[in-house]
């Protein structure tokens, strides 16, 4: 009975080893408890307590360093408090050594969370903050933040419910904030600019009445009163149907300048976004009217408010150049908003890591042009997070990039592999631990029974991420072309939608502009001239279609479909052959993928394959779709 009994246990055992359902994200470590950790007691020591796998660690204080960073030597850790300790304990964890500083102070995830628990542009399942809040969640949220640096958190949609900011959430948001607290996150909040009408009953919310601007310093006092570290607010005012001070002939200074003043005395921040696109601009090439709404704004801002604006300036799409915003308000902080959701690159359907397009950007805006960064978070209540195994990537390469915008797609993608995936399961059932010297070098692991040429899963999983974004955009949307999706959920291709009754800026046709002569949007001189809102050098090359990018081509230009393009070929050849060239790389990440199955826990396999055949069926779609309505013009019968 007993040796029954021994059996079972052992059996159950191998079976939770074998499960692997992503649940534990890139914090993958064994407990090992032998480090004896001399120092403060806090997160860092706990976590290194439990997981390091040497013997000593020293933890340090050092009131001179500079917030957040923290110095690797040997195995002492300094850093000027816990929370500089806590990154620099996830960092030796990591296998890091020397001395770390963030570029931000601001590395902020923005949740798209509606309070019924729904998420806006959310693949991977409800809310874990509202409705269905789960606080064991939340708090492995907070630690998995905390391994990324990432310090800061909007809990609700920018498309904001008045209801957030009512005494029975407010109590919820401080519950949260005490749980994410320890690990060095702050929380903010969307607030709905029309609330003191919805909530407090006031016959107006404009931003220059008294009684409303009373109303903001109430309500800042009494969240401040719950939180004392509360961040501050995020503000979506005056776009796509949201109130905001120009409901009452008031500039956004104005609006955000009342609410800044609310949360000043608190040290609060106002993060302003500059998604505003319709209403005062209609006719406007939609792409530019962010400059135009706020450019007579620039320098009229409090200190306390921050403009944060899309990488782009239209909507994440898979390519954009960046948006011209950053060159145009001199005197206003500002901070760039990136979406980790792919709402518009195959949600959590598809595998697409998304550090190479981010680092785009960062080419382009410099880092120490900003002073913040935002990601809008792909996590839900699935059991693996994000939906897709691989989505996890996003929002560990956002927070790597919030903290060192410098480190390349491909580190981050090795160290996200080796974290994630670092355990392979041998062929025949084995465990074999990843060993980077072996792996990385052309060895075999030491523990391996069967030949398992890890280097080269792993080489070649790496080359399937960093080529991922890039075929992304070739069979969806090659040489700058745009926003022709299907309506409203964004997945799929619907290029020749065209519906009277919606703003012309969401319809397809107008982004392609495909006729007789050619395709693409003229956006130089001679066309909507949103090209003069660059600064040089690009203003010039963007402007000149001999100048211009190919992979921005048909973003600025009205080209010939019979144009000769740099190699040679026409541009309806050359479009082609990116829709072709995307969907062998799908083709091909499948055949990678399939090799991989050795060496990866059945389940990820299995739930990362079929996704990839999904992926390639939608690629296809894509492909055939678009050319198909495409050659409609370019070969007339
Ligand atoms: O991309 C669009 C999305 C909307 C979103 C909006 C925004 C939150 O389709 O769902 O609303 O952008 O960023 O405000």
């Amino acid at each position: 009975m007993k040796r029954i009994a021994c059996f079972v246990v052992a059996v159950a055992c191998v079976i939770s080893a074998m499960a692997e359902d992503g649940s534990r994200l890139w914090l993958r470590y064994d407990k090992v408890e032998k480090a004896v950790v001399t120092g403060p007691e806090c997160i860092a020591a706990e976590e290194l307590r439990n997981f390091y796998p040497g013997e000593r660690v020293n933890l340090v204080v050092d009131a001179t360093m500079a917030a957040d960073a923290y110095r690797i030597e040997g195995t002492t850790i300094t850093a000027r408090d816990e929370r500089g300790l806590m990154y620099g304990a996830y960092a030796l964890l990591r296998g890091e050594t020397g001395y770390s500083a963030p570029q931000w102070s601001l590395r902020i995830l923005n949740h798209w969370d509606n309070l019924d628990g729904s998420i806006e542009r959310g693949y991977a399942g409800n809310s874990i903050f509202w409705e269905g809040r789960n606080d064991t969640l939340i708090k492995e949220y907070a630690r998995a933040n905390a391994s990324i640096g990432i310090n800061g958190t909007v809990l609700n949609n920018v498309n904001a419910s008045p209801k957030m900011l009512s005494a029975s959430y407010l109590q919820q948001v401080k519950e949260i904030a005490d749980i994410l607290r320890p690990y060095g996150i702050r929380v903010y909040l969307s607030v709905n600019f029309a609330s003191p009408m919805a909530l407090g009953g006031l016959a107006t919310a404009d931003p220059l009445d008294k009684k409303v601007a009373k109303w903001w310093r109430a309500k800042a006092k009494e969240i401040y009163k719950l939180i004392p570290d509360f961040g501050g607010f995020l503000v979506k005012a005056n776009s796509e149907g949201q109130p905001g001070p120009g409901d009452y002939h008031r500039t956004h200074a104005e609006g955000a300048n009342m609410l800044a003043d609310a949360v000043k005395p608190y040290g609060g921040i106002i993060m302003w976004r500059s998604f505003v696109y319709g209403a005062n601009h209609k006719g406007e090439d939609r792409v530019k009217q962010a400059v135009s709404e706020f450019v007579n704004d620039d320098g009229k801002f409090r200190d306390n408010v921050i403009l944060q604006s899309k990488n782009g300036p239209l909507d994440f799409q898979p390519r954009e150049p960046y948006a011209p915003i950053f060159d145009n308000m001199k005197r206003t902080p500002q901070m760039a908003e990136l979406q980790i959701t792919q709402e518009y690159l195959g949600q959590s359907r598809h595998l697409v890591y998304l550090a190479p397009m981010w680092q785009e950007f960062f080419g382009f805006v410099k880092p120490d042009r900003l002073v913040g960064i935002a990601g809008v978070a792909n996590i839900g209540l699935d059991k693996n997070w994000c939906g897709h195994h691989f989505s996890q990537a996003n929002w560990y390469a956002f927070g790597r990039l919030a903290w060192n915008p410098n480190m390349t797609s491909e580190e981050i993608a090795k160290e996200w592999l080796k974290a994630t995936f670092g355990q392979w399961t041998m062929g025949n059932g084995q465990w074999g631990m990843y060993n980077e010297q072996l792996t990385m070098g052309n060895g075999q692991p030491e523990n391996a029974t069967n030949h398992c040429p890890l280097s080269i899963v792993h080489s070649s999983l790496l080359s399937l991420m960093l080529r991922s974004r890039e075929a992304c955009v070739d069979y969806m949307m090659p040489l700058g072309l745009h926003h022709i999706f299907k309506f409203d959920h964004h997945y799929g291709p619907e290029p020749d939608a065209f519906k009277a009754d919606y703003p012309l800026e969401w319809c397809p046709v107008y982004y392609h502009q495909a006729d007789s002569a050619g395709i693409g949007f003229n956006r130089s001189h001679s066309g909507t001239n949103a090209t003069s809102q660059y600064a040089e050098p690009y203003r010039s090359l963007y402007d000149d279609l001999r100048t211009c990018p190919e992979q921005y081509l048909l973003w600025f230009h009205h080209v010939p479909w019979t144009y000769r393009m740099s190699n040679g070929r026409t541009l309806w050849e050359n479009l082609q052959a990116h829709y072709d060239h995307g969907v062998a790389e799908v083709e091909d990440f499948i055949r990678i993928w399939q090799d991989a199955k050795p060496y990866i826990d059945e389940q990820r396999w299995q739930e990362t394959n079929d996704r990839l055949l999904h992926q390639l069926d939608n690629a296809r779609e894509w492909r055939h779709t678009c050319l198909t309505y495409f050659r409609t013009f370019a070969e007339p019968s």
